[in-house]
Parts: structure tokens; C-alpha cells; sequence
């Protein structure tokens, strides 16, 4: 008899720091539409909600543990799914900053970001004319100059800053050398085993979204950790739903939501973030497996659980 494949683990990225209210009416900003569809999305089968806050006024990215508190709460009272709090949502703010929330709310996992590269988005600003807010074309245009800084000095500060937390973390890697990084950081003993890898394919300024490139970081992650891992796939845009079907048969998990694509299809908008997780979950399901529950999910990883938040 094969053995049973392992559940599935869904992510869904609510709204990210990327994306601007003009390209998608589908990207929630405010926070009753950060927890709408972030509990929309954990119905439909995410078991993670992976999540940054923005300005309810007009969509602009923040990262003030203010905007968390407006829909953390909500969250926690309508779903049993892991909440993932960013770390990595300012490209100008300082990882002291960045991961104020995390402290704050302490929750079961937030996201830590394994080097410092390019990451930039302006190829997108040329696609529209008129923009709903006035930050957005700036923000989208002037990212050709973002240097998304995650030194060594930083994940160490960051890691032992949280460590009180028991957080598990996301470790998002956008290269293969962030897989070398993360190793040097389990060396020096500033991660347990298993950790828990996203890979990340297809951001400007890291490595693309090639079915090679997943084999390739699958190997060297298998090479580097052993058993010592769990991972996760995210493509970003057209990449998302191919790469997340891959990973999926591969013995991954996955990771959409509007964060990482807009797209439903090729062409064709999103109208939210549940309908990526339903599209993905009824893939994984027809493929012959199946997608976790929080609490499987909790077990997989190895959380804390939702009665050690501080929210
Ligand atoms: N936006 C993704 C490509 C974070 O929040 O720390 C990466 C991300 C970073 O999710
Ligand atoms: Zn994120």
C-alpha cells in the first residue's frame, strides 16, 4: 500500500505590501475587509491567514500595531485558522519597527525574511493611467529603488527579540543563498527544528518561477536541512496557482491570496481572496489529496496554539 500523502497546508496572503487599490477593487485595505476576507478565506480551506495591515483611508502600507488591532480580534473570534503576522511589510522601516506587531500580538507564527536583496514591482506602474490614490503610482513607480534590507544583524536581533514568543517563524526565502542563511542561522542556534520554509518564486530582484528553480531549492533545502524542514510554495502573479499545484505533488504546501497574485486566471481578476483558496483547495483535492485543518496544520508545524496569543 503507498503510504497516505500528508495534508496539504493552505496559506492565504490577505493584501500584502505589494498590490495598490487601483489594480484589484478585489484587495481589502480596511480592516473590516482585512478580516471579512481573511475569515471568507479560512472558510474556503486556508489554514494559515498570513497578514499585513494598510491604511483604511486610502490602501497605503503600514506596519503600526494600531492597524493590527483592528481586525486581529475579529479574526480570532470568527476562525480557528493560524494567524501569521508580517514582518517583512515596510521596505523603509527598521526591523525594530517591522516587528513591533509581532511583539505586540504575539502570534502563532509571523514571517522572517532570510536575506536582503532587490524587490521591486515598477514594471507594473507602466499598466495603468489614472490611479485611485495619490501614493500609489510613486510607491509602484520609485520601487526600482528598494533595497529590502535582512542582514544577518537583523534576523539575529529580530530572532531573539521573539524568541520569549514561542512564534513560529515563515522563513521566507526568494534564493537559494537564503537557504544558506537560514542553515547559518539554525548553526548558531537561532532556530529550532523543523523550521518552515517558504519559497518564494518570481519577485523581481530574487529567482524566477521555472519548475527547475522549485527542483533546484527543493534539493538544496533537502541537501541543508534533512528532515529538519517543512516547506511551502508561492509564485508570484500568472506563477501562483501552477507553481502552488506543483508544490502540492511534491509533498509541499501552498500559498496564495491576493499578496502574491490578483489573478483567478490568466487575464482574469480575482474576486477575492477565498476564491484563490477554493480554487487551489478543489486542485489539490482532485489531484487525490487532501488540505489541512488549523489544527492539523498546528501539528505539522508545531505551534503554540491560539490560546497563547496576545490578541
Ligand atoms: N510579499 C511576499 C513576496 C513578508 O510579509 O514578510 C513576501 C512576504 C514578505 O510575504
Ligand atoms: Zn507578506
Amino acid at each position: 500500500m503507498p503510504r497516505k500523502k500528508p495534508p496539504v497546508v493552505i496559506t492565504c496572503a490577505i493584501t500584502g505590501a505589494i498590490h495598490t487599490p487601483t489594480m484589484s477593487d478585489a484587495l481589502p485595505y480596511t480592516p473590516e475587509d482585512i478580516a471579512a476576507q481573511a475569515i471568507a478565506a479560512s472558510e474556503a480551506g486556508a489554514a494559515i491567514l498570513h497578514l499585513h495591515a494598510r491604511r483604511p483611508q486610502d490602501g497605503g502600507v503600514t506596519i503600526d500595531p494600531e492597524a493590527f488591532a483592528a481586525f486581529l480580534p475579529r479574526i480570532r473570534q470568527s476562525t480557528d485558522a493560524v494567524v501569521n503576522i508580517s514582518t517583512g511589510g515596510s521596505l523603509t522601516n527598521s526591523i525594530d519597527e517591522r516587528i513591533a506587531p509581532a511583539l505586540r500580538f504575539s502570534p502563532e507564527m509571523c514571517s522572517l525574511n532570510m536575506g536582503s536583496m532587490n524587490f521591486s514591482f515598477h514594471p507594473l506602474a507602466r499598466r495603468y493611467d489614472t490611479w485611485k490614490f495619490d501614493w500609489e503610482r510613486d510607491y509602484v513607480a520609485r520601487s526600482d529603488g528598494n533595497i529590502f534590507r535582512n542582514t544577518f544583524a537583523d534576523i539575529e536581533n529580530a530572532a531573539n527579540q521573539l524568541a520569549p514568543h514561542a512564534i513560529k517563524f515563515e522563513h521566507e526565502c526568494y534564493d537559494v543563498g537564503h537557504l544558506y542563511n537560514l542553515r547559518f542561522c539554525m548553526d548558531i542556534g537561532l532556530f529550532k527544528a523543523p523550521v518552515f520554509i517558504q519559497f518564494i518564486f518570481g519577485i523581481l530582484g530574487g529567482i524566477g518561477p521555472e519548475v527547475d528553480n522549485l527542483v533546484f531549492m527543493k534539493r538544496t533545502a533537502d541537501r541543508l536541512f534533512g528532515d529538519d524542514y517543512r516547506w511551502s510554495v508561492l509564485g508570484a502573479g500568472g506563477a501562483q496557482m501552477p507553481l502552488a499545484t506543483t508544490a502540492s505533488q511534491m509533498g509541499g504546501n501552498v500559498r496564495v491570496g491576493l499578496e502574491d497574485s490578483l489573478l483567478i486566471a490568466r487575464g482574469k481578476l480575482a474576486e477575492s481572496n477565498a476564491q484563490q483558496v477554493a480554487k487551489i483547495r478543489r486542485i489539490i483535492e482532485d489531484l487525490g489529496s487532501e488540505v489541512a485543518t488549523p489544527g492539523q496544520a498546528r501539528e505539522i508545524l508545531g505551534l503554540k496554539g491560539a490560546d497563547r496569543v496576545g490578541f
